[in-house]
């Protein structure tokens, strides 16, 4: 698939700071050293609905991670899928009466044009799950014929007791974990399972549903965490610096992921650092395409909001922290934007160089946007209070804002 294009990245002067970012496998901030090309793969939405303000915040983040890694110029490989085909979506299509194939693209489509709206750095591969299917059927048969899937009424499955680091990526007890499957597309109350945990990773044809060629293992599709590991494998391979996602993820999604991986490699951990980013509400629950709660970044883009504003709204936030969309958060959002916005609108103003390592030292460690907010505040205020004489400072600001940030001024 194409992803979308890349606003231009401004280089700064100075020097960028290693990332600092909390892992949920071990529960610490780990200080990850990538090599001149880092990896990240962050998985993609499921396009049924339009974007709404938890994906953008999640989506946010990782462009953070981005951003912070291109200023230490080093390159950046960042992959992300698109999950186009799976239950959620071939149910909205049933519902609507439309095709799932028409559903999923217009859906991508319009996240793509969000995306570019809100200056999220594309990934370099966008995969399909569809697509992805040809290099998914022979890592399921291979965990077969490894003995670490098995199969149930023509459905195949992970056996999760393959991997010795089971449970590593979210630390959950089996109860926790039973519950959190059944809530998050598993089946763990299903007779003949070895272990009630066990995902799915190909699912045989059923009436009236899409189906593809999975040669030994028959038509059928694949299940939604084999998905991703097959996309970051194939372009990542093993021991990749970040998988990243909302905390929604963690359980089961990453954890089978992770799993798959190893069970499928024998190598260990797949990712360096699973992080995962808090979950954005509105009217006290969970913003989700299921619950109907949502708030499009589409809509408020139709209404005139700034995307800059949107973005600033999502970076007033830490990303780690669980927190409510409401209009007070995009009114403060707007009003800091024209703040800004003035402050640099001058030739010149308050030196600018302490200001670009306070943004780079507050996103490097665990990517504290709302301190490097307040940086950027400070500087402001001041320029209103009492201006300056460094010519170009406001230029420098702005290019960082935008380097570091994504936010155009
Ligand atoms: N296609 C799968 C991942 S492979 C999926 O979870 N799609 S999604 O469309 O449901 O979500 C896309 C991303 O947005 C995921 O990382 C998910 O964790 C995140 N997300 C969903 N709802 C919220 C929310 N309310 N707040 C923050 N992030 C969210
Ligand atoms: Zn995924």
């Amino acid at each position: 698939m194409h992803a979308w294009p890349a606003s231009e990245v401004p280089a700064l002067p100075g020097q960028g700071r290693d990332l600092r970012i909390h892992d949920t496998a071990t529960g610490d901030l780990v200080t990850l050293a990538p090599g001149p090309v880092a990896r990240i793969y962050v998985c993609g939405i499921t396009p049924y609905d339009a974007t709404h303000m938890g994906h953008a915040a999640t989506y946010n983040a990782f462009d953070l991670v981005q951003r912070v890694w291109l200023d230490t110029k080093r390159q950046v490989h960042y992959v992300q899928n698109v999950t186009d085909v799976d239950d959620p979506l071939l149910e909205r299509a049933v519902r609507d009466d439309v095709d799932w194939t028409a559903l999923a693209e217009k859906e991508t489509a319009l996240f793509r044009e969000d995306m570019t709206a809100l200056r999220m750095l594309p990934p370099r591969h966008y995969i399909g799950a569809v697509e992805a299917i040809p290099g998914i059927v022979p890592l399921v048969e291979r965990l077969r014929d490894a003995g670490a899937a098995y199969e149930l009424e023509g459905d195949t499955y992970f056996s999760v007791e393959a991997d010795p680091h089971f449970g590593g990526v979210s630390h959950l007890d089996a109860a926790a974990m039973r519950l959190l499957s059944a809530e998050r597309g598993g089946d763990p109350d299903r007779p003949g399972k070895k272990n009630p945990l066990d995902p799915m990773l190909w699912m045989a044809a059923r009436e009236g549903e899409p189906s593809w060629d999975g040669a030994s293992l028959g038509r059928g599709r694949p299940g939604w965490h084999i998905e991703c590991v097959a996309i970051a494998l194939d372009h990542l391979g093993m021991g990749f610096d970040v998988q990243g996602g909302g905390s929604d993820l963690a359980f089961p999604h990453h954890e089978m992921g992770a799993s798959h991986a190893q069970a499928l490699t024998g190598e260990f951990p797949m990712a360096k650092a699973y992080v995962h980013a808090g979950m954005v509400g509105l009217d006290g629950e969970k913003m989700s395409k299921s619950k109907g709660n949502l708030v499009f970044v589409s809509a408020l883009r139709r209404e005139g909001v700034d995307p800059a504003a949107i973005r600033l709204a999502l970076l007033a936030h830490h990303y780690r922290s669980d927190w409510e969309w409401t209009d007070q958060v995009l009114r403060d959002a707007v009003a800091r934007l024209e703040r800004w916005r003035a402050a640099v609108s001058r030739p010149d103003g308050p030196p600018a160089e302490a200001l670009v390592d306070e943004i780079r030292e507050a996103l490097a460690n665990d990517l504290d946007s709302p301190a490097a907010l307040d940086a950027v505040d400070r500087w402001a205020a001041l320029q209103q209070e009492s201006g300056g004489t460094d010519e170009g400072a406001p230029g420098v600001v702005s290019r960082a804002v935008d380097a570091l940030m994504g936010v155009a001024l």
